[in-house]
């Protein structure tokens, strides 16, 4: 099993970098006082005495540039480890570091670690109160986190325990301190939470590159409808699918090796059922007439033909990227050539009609070909999400609304 790693966050100067020495027993992160953080970057150590890795994060600061700083470290160092393919750098558990004597925790501390952590959206989360030299105040800041969390109900879910410590012995006077105390309990919680946080952590990244191969899918499909709006646009009888032939070409193979998928033999198969399922034809006859019957509607039959291209390209972008996707997950295999068949078609059915009028119904006369492609992807972007089987935003436990 992997190793699995702890990310520590907080305010600066809760005392993480003191927590994370207590945990490992040996003085490795700095830790200080002062009028500034004193972590100035995410460092990850280990210790062959405990099963997990460490990282210690930048503080966030009372200051809206310093704190945005420090949550954008926290997000790109996620983003970074979520594109590694060897990737040991996977969160696994997050220690949420709140500070004992302060006796307040505010909705925007909470906000804070939200927007840090935004990616490892499943991943458990202890609550780590530190400085807890009171022992009667013990309860009631564990109260207090639980009443905070119970606020924000995306961490709700994920926030597993609350645990008090004292990291490292606070002195009163010669006679009065408080020992070292909650260390055990919280490697002892952690350890436990290990085996579910691993999982956890590979499912969101999982989560954040399908999301991000969406992304790059739509920008690939964007450039491809606006190469259709200009052909398109030219005097060509468009009925004549060869001239927007090498464009879904080009538009497939560019989203193919973006879902990683090989070409050859069986994939040729595939890709020319996306084209054939798509030909364009009688559906472009059909739609260009549509938009010349509209009342109202008068546009230079140059404008609708580029309408009527972008909306093919775009469309058949959408039905590949649904289709290659499920390829990618393993959920169909390249050999369904029935299936692509009928993804495909779905695209062409009564939406897409509705799609280009509504389009052409926006679109005026100027022939900016730039805006009339991208009025044409987002359409079609739209009403893909919408359909029963794609959801707009990637989650393996289902559909996000
Ligand atoms: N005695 C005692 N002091 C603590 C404890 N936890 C934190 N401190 C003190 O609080 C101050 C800040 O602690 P750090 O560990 O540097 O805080 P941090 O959260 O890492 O701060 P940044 O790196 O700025 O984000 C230091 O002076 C620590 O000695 C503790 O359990 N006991
Ligand atoms: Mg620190």
């Amino acid at each position: 099993m992997e190793r699995g790693n702890v990310l520590v966050i907080g305010n600066s100067g809760v005392g993480k970098s003191t927590l994370i020495n207590a945990v490992l027993g040996e003085e490795r992160a700095e830790t200080g006082y002062g009028t500034s953080g004193t972590t100035d970057r995410l460092t990850i150590y280990e210790s062959d005495k405990i099963p997990f890795r460490i990282i210690d994060t930048v503080g966030f600061e009372p200051s809206v540039f310093k704190e945005m700083r420090a949550i954008n470290a926290v997000k790109k160092w996620s983003q970074e480890s979520a594109e590694e393919t060897d990737g040991d750098k996977k969160i696994s558990v997050i220690w949420f570091c709140v500070d004992g004597t302060s006796r307040k925790l505010f909705p925007e501390t909470i906000r804070s670690l939200s927007r840090a952590t935004a990616m490892w959206e499943s991943v458990p989360v202890i609550v780590v109160i530190t400085k807890s030299y009171s022992v009667p105040e013990r309860s009631e800041n564990v109260e207090m986190v639980h009443n905070a969390f119970a606020r924000q109900k995306r961490y709700t879910k994920n926030l597993r325990k609350v645990i008090p410590v004292v990291a490292s012995t606070y002195t009163l006077n010669e006679s009065a301190y408080a020992p070292p105390d909650g260390i055990d309990e919280l490697i002892e919680a952690t350890n436990e939470l290990l085996p579910e946080g691993v999982k956890a952590g590979e499912h969101d990244v999982a989560v954040f590159r399908l999301n991000r191969k969406r992304a790059l899918a739509q920008g690939i499909i964007g450039v491809a409808t606006a190469s259709a709006v200009v052909v398109g646009a030219v005097p060509i009888p468009l009925a004549d699918s060869l001239v927007l032939s090498p464009i879904e070409i080009a538009e497939i193979n560019a989203l193919a090796q973006l879902y990683e998928i090989n070409k050859d033999e069986q994939s040729k198969q595939f890709f020319n059922s996306i084209i054939e399922a798509g030909a364009i034809s009688t559906v472009a006859k059909a739609a260009i007439s549509a938009l010349k019957a509209i009342p109202g509607i008068d546009l230079a039959a140059s404008v609708i033909n580029a309408i009527v291209a972008g909306s093919f390209v775009s469309a058949i972008g959408e039905g590949t990227l649904y289709a290659f996707e499920q390829v990618y997950l393993g959920k169909k295999s390249i050999t369904d050539v029935d299936w692509v068949r009928k993804v495909i078609k779905s695209e062409f059915a009564a939406s897409f009609l509705k799609n280009v009028k509504e389009i052409a119904a926006k679109t005026s006369d100027s022939t900016d070909s730039g805006a009339l492609a991208k009025a044409i992807t987002e359409m079609f972007e739209k009403t893909a999400a919408d359909g029963a089987s794609k959801p707009k935003k990637f989650s393996l436990f289902g559909k996000k609304k």
